[in-house]
């Protein structure tokens, strides 16, 4: 097996004994590695890079090297003020020295190292753990806030440009595949017209941005729950994973990301819409924790633009599934026919939610900012 052969040339002491695959992502492939010695065990995260979504391989592997190092200086300098440990993968590089292995079809694979002792969760359902979630995102942002943008690559052109997933919804819907659907899932139709009602809305972030209102800084990209990593001892939040959309963004993609995927009870799979809404008491609990770190590094402009950044997450989501699955699902992985499309009817109702509750949302971030 190919991931085999590969998981051995990166420089990690012991002979291999397992390799698992873990369900997570729906984009990379990945898999937990098992090696020992006579006296000690090693694991480690194996990923081959999905260049199908990461044109650049290389560079995602540099933007992460970079950060990653960054982080890790600042994580070292705070920690004897800092009320927990904090842990954050670290790139483990290959025995030729780089930070990847190209496979025979060119396929690029990473090697990061594991977060001990912790567990991550599909769902929120304590405001504690929606609270952590929160502090977690908002750690992560504060400690690579000084790290110069210019030295970042766009490793994913276009990411979290709301109109420009709606462009793109424009072209697809035009093709004969997508019409097809459209004509013949009634459920697709539906989220057709949900889509147009909310077309003058798509560019509210990037019209900010472009006023000069909000800046691009170093970003996570996907800080949804499944990412954020809960210390098994002490219930904390101890690190955020998958670094492969770290680049320049606003953090207000974050924010959105963190409150839409850390608000909703029921996560992102579904199929029961009537489970699916924004929980203000999870909110709450999230905003106070991310604005502990935050609060230092947000600008006035940058409160003003938190509530449309969750709404909008939650629609763009929704329409980039919707627009894969009318697409034939050449993105996000699926496991069953209309996966995509549970997926968006899932986003899509989440952000109904999050419009019924605008004014509740908009007050709670003022009570906390
Ligand atoms: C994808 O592969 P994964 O699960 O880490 C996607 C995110 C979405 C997320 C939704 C590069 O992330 O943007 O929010 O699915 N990543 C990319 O589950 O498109
Ligand atoms: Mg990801």
């Amino acid at each position: 097996m190919i991931a085999e052969s590969i998981a051995t040339q990166f420089d990690v002491p012991g002979r291999l004994v397992a390799l698992k695959p873990i369900g997570a992502g729906n984009v990379n492939d990945t898999y937990r590695v098992i090696l020992r010695t006579t006296f000690s065990e090693e694991q480690f995260i194996l990923q081959r890079i999905n260049q199908a979504v990461f044109k650049d391989p290389v560079a995602v592997m540099a933007n992460m090297k970079a950060v990653t190092d960054h982080a890790h200086r600042r994580i070292e300098a705070e920690a004897d003020h800092a009320d927990r440990i904090w842990q954050l993968p670290r790139v483990i590089p290959a025995k030729d020295g780089k930070d990847y292995v190209v496979d025979a079809k060119g396929g690029h694979w990473r090697a990061l190292s594991m977060i001990a002792s912790s567990t991550n969760y599909e769902k929120v359902n304590e405001p504690e753990h929606a609270a952590e979630a929160g502090r977690v995102l908002g750690h992560f942002q504060r400690i690579i806030s000084d790290f110069p943008t210019d030295g970042l690559a766009d490793t994913l052109p276009g990411f979290h440009i709301t109109p420009g997933y709606l462009a793109s919804y424009d072209r697809v819907i035009a093709t004969p595949g997508a019409k097809e659907r459209l004509q013949t899932v009634s459920e697709a139709r539906r989220l057709g017209k949900f889509v147009e009602q909310r077309r003058d809305f798509v560019g509210i972030l990037e019209n900010a941005l472009e006023a000069g209102e909000l800046n691009l800084r170093p970003i996570h990209g996907d800080p949804k729950i499944t990412n954020v990593m809960i210390d098994n001892f002490t219930g904390k939040g101890t690190a955020i994973v998958d670094l492969d959309t770290v680049k320049p963004g606003l953090v207000h993609y974050d924010f959105g990301d963190a409150v839409r995927s850390g608000c909703n009870p029921a996560g992102e799979e579904t199929s029961d819409l009537s489970e699916v809404y924004l929980d203000l008491d999870l909110f709450g609990a999230l905003v106070r924790g991310y604005l502990t770190e935050a609060r230092e590094f947000l600008t006035e402009g940058d409160r003003k633009y938190l509530y449309d950044s969750v709404r909008l997450i939650a629609f763009e989501l929704g329409l980039r599934f919707f627009t894969d699955y009318l697409a034939g699902d050449v993105y996000f992985k699926i496991n069953y026919e209309g996966q995509n499309l549970n997926r968006a009817r899932v986003q899509f109702a989440l952000c109904e939610s999050i419009e019924a509750r605008e004014g509740k949302m908009r007050g709670i971030l003022e009570k906390h900012c």
